[in-house]
């Protein structure tokens, strides 16, 4: 790798990013390799072979782009880790007992990746894992190249994760609904920002899987997080201000804000509706649809791809959305679509035809979110909807069903108050079969009243949301806070430690 007269080397800084194998993991993860390597950085992405075929049309964009990014596909050990074939994504994990069995099947990648990365030229300096994988740290650290970590969820979660076990707090709490201060929150002179003060409820802020069976795991990630060299967060300066700054003195290493990602296609609309999987619509009936429709008129309801809802919820969201008269743009999942649902649907789109336009599978989130068409948007509050969300100056009633959502509810509806809350209190991956937690009044409340109604509050929701979007595409432009992060990112990349001094790695 160096020459004889021990100069540093001349190859170029090479990075090898390891995502989580979730949707909303990888892609973002992709957007970052993208950045990375229009910046002069040699990126390796490590991926298998149904996400290969997922990511296709954005293999084939880098492809022609001749942007250098090399896909390593390393197949997935399903069979070693007792789960079907082709089980390489959680959402295809077919049951919830298996995502122990998801995870194992995760930590046995680390051999083979180890083998792919040994030989790779030139040499690769730097790995950036999901924070999911903290076992490629110590492929890393065998390989002796320096690990970062990527967070994929807000900023305000993770932090939440990190003080409460730090501090211990869940031991003491007994009312998993008990509101508790967030601890070491600095008083904030933003004045965008309204409120220093933040409670959460354990039952929101549940911190990382804290769940029967997952305790081994969870103390890995942890320990990744503790011994890693610096952290990149899918999030930018503005949107969270309060726990970036506070992440950063409790954590005590650099961390590169460097989102929103999802803004990388933001001037390519076929590119934004290639994000993901494949859509299972015509984009030119869809978009051809929304083209007709009014300025800000049209409500988006979709809740990412991991949970599901039962028939008694949807029918209920169905007659909520009816209900409020207003445009709507639906998505139902695959998983989803019973008889019941189907024949149900069947009438509902014959009495809404007009103003209803329902997507039966993968939806171009992304694309739709930027349509002008498009006024409000019903959302489970993923991080990844909610960047998308922010992004693009959408309202949000926020739906959060698990992990970091109600806590990025929470955010979009009291400090950038750009969101209504559904109501829901509990988390849940799925519902109970007879569960319904949100009636159709609730619905049709939140969606006339409040979200796309012409009152004065709702208004005002509108102009603040148009307000973080201009922060969110200033952050990613030349000179914003995200952009800078990036160029100090990649310094960090080429310059490698103690090498130009010895010639050696530490
Ligand atoms: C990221 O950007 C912020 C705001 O510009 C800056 O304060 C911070 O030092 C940067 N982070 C790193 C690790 O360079
Ligand atoms: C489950 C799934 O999508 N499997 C696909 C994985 O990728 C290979 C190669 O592209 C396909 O042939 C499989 O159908
Ligand atoms: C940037 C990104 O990952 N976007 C995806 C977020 O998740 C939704 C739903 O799961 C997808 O539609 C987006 O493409």
């Amino acid at each position: 790798m160096y020459d004889s007269n021990n100069n540093t080397t001349t190859a170029p800084p090479h990075v090898v990013l390891v995502p989580l194998m979730a949707q909303g993991h990888t892609i973002p993860m992709l957007d970052m390799a993208r950045l990375l390597a229009q910046r002069g950085v040699h990126v390796t992405f490590i991926t298998t072979p149904v996400n290969a075929s997922r990511i296709k049309p954005i293999i084939a964009r880098v492809h022609e782009s001749k942007l250098p990014i090399n896909f390593i596909e390393i197949p997935f050990p399903c069979a070693e880790a007792g789960l079907p074939i082709g089980c390489e994504n959680f959402d295809l994990v077919p049951s919830i007992d298996l995502f122990v069995n998801f995870f194992q099947a995760i930590q046995l990648f680390a051999h083979p990746l180890e083998q792919s990365l040994k030989d790779l030229v030139p040499r690769p300096t730097c790995m950036i894992n999901d924070m999911s994988n903290p076992w490629a740290a110590n492929v890393a650290r065998s390989l002796n190249i320096r690990t970062l970590i990527f967070h994929g969820p807000s900023c305000v979660y993770i932090y939440c994760s990190y003080v409460f076990q730090q501090h211990k707090i869940y031991e003491t709490v007994t009312d998993e609904f008990e509101e508790i201060s967030v601890p070491g929150l600095a008083d904030n002179d933003d004045d965008d920002v309204v409120g220093q003060s933040f409670k959460v409820c354990k039952l929101h802020a549940p911190g990382w899987l804290n769940a029967p069976g997952f305790e081994k795991f969870r103390d890995e990630i942890l320990h990744a997080e503790e011994t890693t060299d610096g952290v990149v967060m899918n999030t930018f300066h503005d949107v969270e201000p309060m726990f970036v700054e506070a992440y950063k003195k409790v954590i005590g290493k650099d961390v590169w804000t460097v989102g929103p990602l999802c803004l990388y296609d933001k001037d390519d609309l076929s590119a934004r509706i290639e994000r993901g999987n494949k859509a299972a619509v015509d984009s030119e009936k869809l978009f051809g649809w929304l083209d007709s429709m009014e300025e800000r008129s049209v409500l988006y309801v979709s809740f990412g791809s991991l949970t599901r809802m039962n028939v008694g919820q949807i029918l209920e969201i169905g007659s909520g959305l009816e209900a409020s008269g207003v445009p709507l743009l639906w998505v139902i999942k695959d998983v989803e679509k019973s008889p019941e649902v189907e024949e149900w649907l069947k009438g509902f789109e014959q009495r809404m035809s007009l103003r209803s336009f329902v997507i039966k599978g993968w939806a171009p989130q992304a694309a739709i979110l930027s349509h002008k068409s498009v006024g409000g948007f019903v959302s489970h509050c993923g991080w990844n909807s909610t960047l998308e969300a922010i992004s693009n100056g959408v309202p949000m009633i926020t739906w959060p069903q698990f992990a970091d959502q109600f806590l990025n509810g929470r955010l979009v509806v009291e400090l950038l108050r750009i969101g209504i809350a559904i109501g829901v209190k509990k988390p849940a991956f799925y519902y109970g079969k007879d569960e319904i937690p949100v009636k159709k009044d609730d619905v049709e409340r939140a969606v006339r009243r409040s979200l796309m109604g012409d009152g004065e509050e709702a208004e005002e929701r509108r102009i603040r949301a148009i307000e973080i979007k201009k922060k969110a595409i200033k952050a990613m432009e030349e000179g914003g806070s995200s952009y800078k992060n990036i160029t100090r990112l990649v310094e960090y990349i080429k310059h490698e430690p103690g090498k130009d001094v010895q010639g050696t790695q530490v």
